[in-house]
């Protein structure tokens, strides 16, 4: 970018007044104390205030899987905003909607053949939970009421998802939550598992967890089971082998919804489409979100399988099939950004790279092993985290400082507690994953 237009941009200005923001999922204090704004982006790499370039080594958060900045897009919402800003979806249409669902369904696997539109991953995963209760309801199932989810889950910030989440501090401050959910266990076991690339080998009994919850519950009185393929937020998590073919062969035992929340799965990450068509386990529905726009327009999708539509389009009753929906459910400057984005991801492959890098990835990933304070390296495909020992006595430190360090040295990467995890856009190049590790093997190195 020219320095005119940077000015253009309001390139260099920094706010003067930090208290009237109240920033999301974040120690504002802190943050206020020593603040640090990105001010632009292109393609694998941020700007911030200080002129300074750092790598992306996060998409975003997940979500900027095509790369910053694609002047296409762009375009695309610019020329929706000419033609139609904006019109809602209650008994009403756009054709944009239609097509665009028509489209999106055909990179997800069969039997997902529809789609019904969120703004988020958060609205997307309580959408999903309510068409399963739904379901289950104009069944003539009603008992099966209780929403299983599994320990270290996260599934946004609503009141379903951290019900059914399983991250502590999400969900500690805000009382009862939705009743009659549980949580099955969770799947990392370092011990066993560390530094394995790829799917660990140990764990598949895991699965049979769900077992013991039919067993305390009993299978009709369970609506669905939500997991993570890959759990993100809680700092990579795999599946074991076989585990998540094993969960699938249980709920269809027992007559319990699979929810896959795909949000940050689907859209490439795993050198597919979605983890469902990488691991070859297909969910009910699917909860999406984050890279089907690139994130340029908050958007989020859920899939629902042939059956489960079926059902609803069924009913006797030619009034609302389903009480749910968002004002901005299937906006048409999200449709527009969703529709070019795809175009991107078809044109360039997107979608499958990551398995192209994979080789490269979790090579470079496990260069960490055997560096000062790394406990395991986790990674599949464009996902990797590194988990550093806790400082003693100040849990988190390490992680923070080594995020800093990696700052310091071009590359913004994100630490969750004493994890740094890695998801780059999917537009990274051989020699920027080399790069980003060298980077961070000496942070690492650099951190006592
Ligand atoms: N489900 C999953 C699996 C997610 O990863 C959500 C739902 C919620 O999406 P929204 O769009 O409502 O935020 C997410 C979001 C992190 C991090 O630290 C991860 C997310 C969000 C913020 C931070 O890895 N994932
Ligand atoms: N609160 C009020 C008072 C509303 O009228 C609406 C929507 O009409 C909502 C919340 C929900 O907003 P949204 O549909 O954007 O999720």
């Amino acid at each position: 970018m020219s320095n005119t237009d940077k000015k253009k941009l309001g390139h260099n200005r920094v706010p003067t007044d930090l208290e009237s923001y109240w920033m999301p999922s974040s120690a504002n204090r802190k943050f206020k104390q020593d603040p640090r704004f990105i001010v632009s982006a292109r393609g694998m790499y941020y700007t911030d205030s200080n002129d300074k370039e750092v790598m992306d080594g996060s998409a975003g958060l997940w979500c900027v899987n095509a790369g910053h900045y694609r002047e296409e897009i762009n375009q695309a919402i610019a020329e929706q905003l000419e033609q139609l800003d904006f019109a809602h979806s209650f008994n009403a249409g756009h054709p944009l909607a239609f097509d665009y669902a028509s489209r999106l369904v055909k990179h997800f696997p069969d039997p997902l053949n529809h789609v019904f539109f969120t703004n988020s991953g958060s609205e997307s995963v309580d959408t999903a939970l309510k068409i399963a209760l739904s379901y289950h309801k104009l069944r003539g199932e009603g008992s099966r009421q209780r929403l299983i989810g599994r320990e270290k889950g996260y599934h946004g910030m609503g009141f379903g998802g951290i019900s059914v989440g399983g991250l502590m501090k999400n969900r500690s401050s805000f009382g009862m939550l939705l009743p009659g959910t549980d949580h099955l266990r969770h799947t990392l076991d370092i011990e066993r598992n560390a530094f394995s690339a790829g799917l660990p080998a140990h764990g598949i009994e895991l699965a049979d967890d769900l077992t013991r919850l039919v067993e305390l519950h009993g299978a009709d009185n369970i609506a669905a089971v939500i997991v993570e393929p890959i759990a993100g937020a809680a700092g990579v998590i795999l599946p074991p082998q076989g585990y998540l073919q094993r969960l699938r062969e249980l709920c269809t035992q027992h007559g319990i919804l699979l929810i896959f929340d795909e949000v940050i799965t689907a859209f490439g990450r795993l050198g597919a489409s979605c983890a469902a068509s990488r691991f070859g386990v297909v969910p009910d529905i699917m909860a999406t979100a984050k890279g089907i726009t690139n994130a340029t327009v908050p958007m989020g999708a859920v899939f629902v399988s042939d059956a489960i539509f079926d059902t609803f389009m069924g009913v006797e009753d030619q009034g609302i099939e389903l009480s749910h929906g968002y004002t901005y459910s299937g906006h048409p400057l999200a449709c527009a950004a969703g529709m070019a984005t795809l175009d991107i991801y078809e044109r360039e492959g997107l979608l499958d790279r990551a398995a192209s890098l994979e080789q490269h990835w979790n090579e470079n990933a496990m260069r960490l092993q055997g560096q000062p304070n790394v406990i395991d390296v986790r990674c599949h495909a464009l996902i990797g985290a590194i988990e550093l020992a806790p400082r003693p006595g100040a849990p988190m430190a390490r992680g923070a400082e080594v995020a800093k360090r990696c700052y310091e040295l071009g590359l913004w990467s994100r630490n969750i507690g004493d994890m740094i995890v890695m998801s780059p856009p999917l537009i990274i190049s051989e020699a920027e994953i080399t790069r980003m590790f060298d980077i961070i093997c000496k942070a690492v190195a650099a951190t006592p």
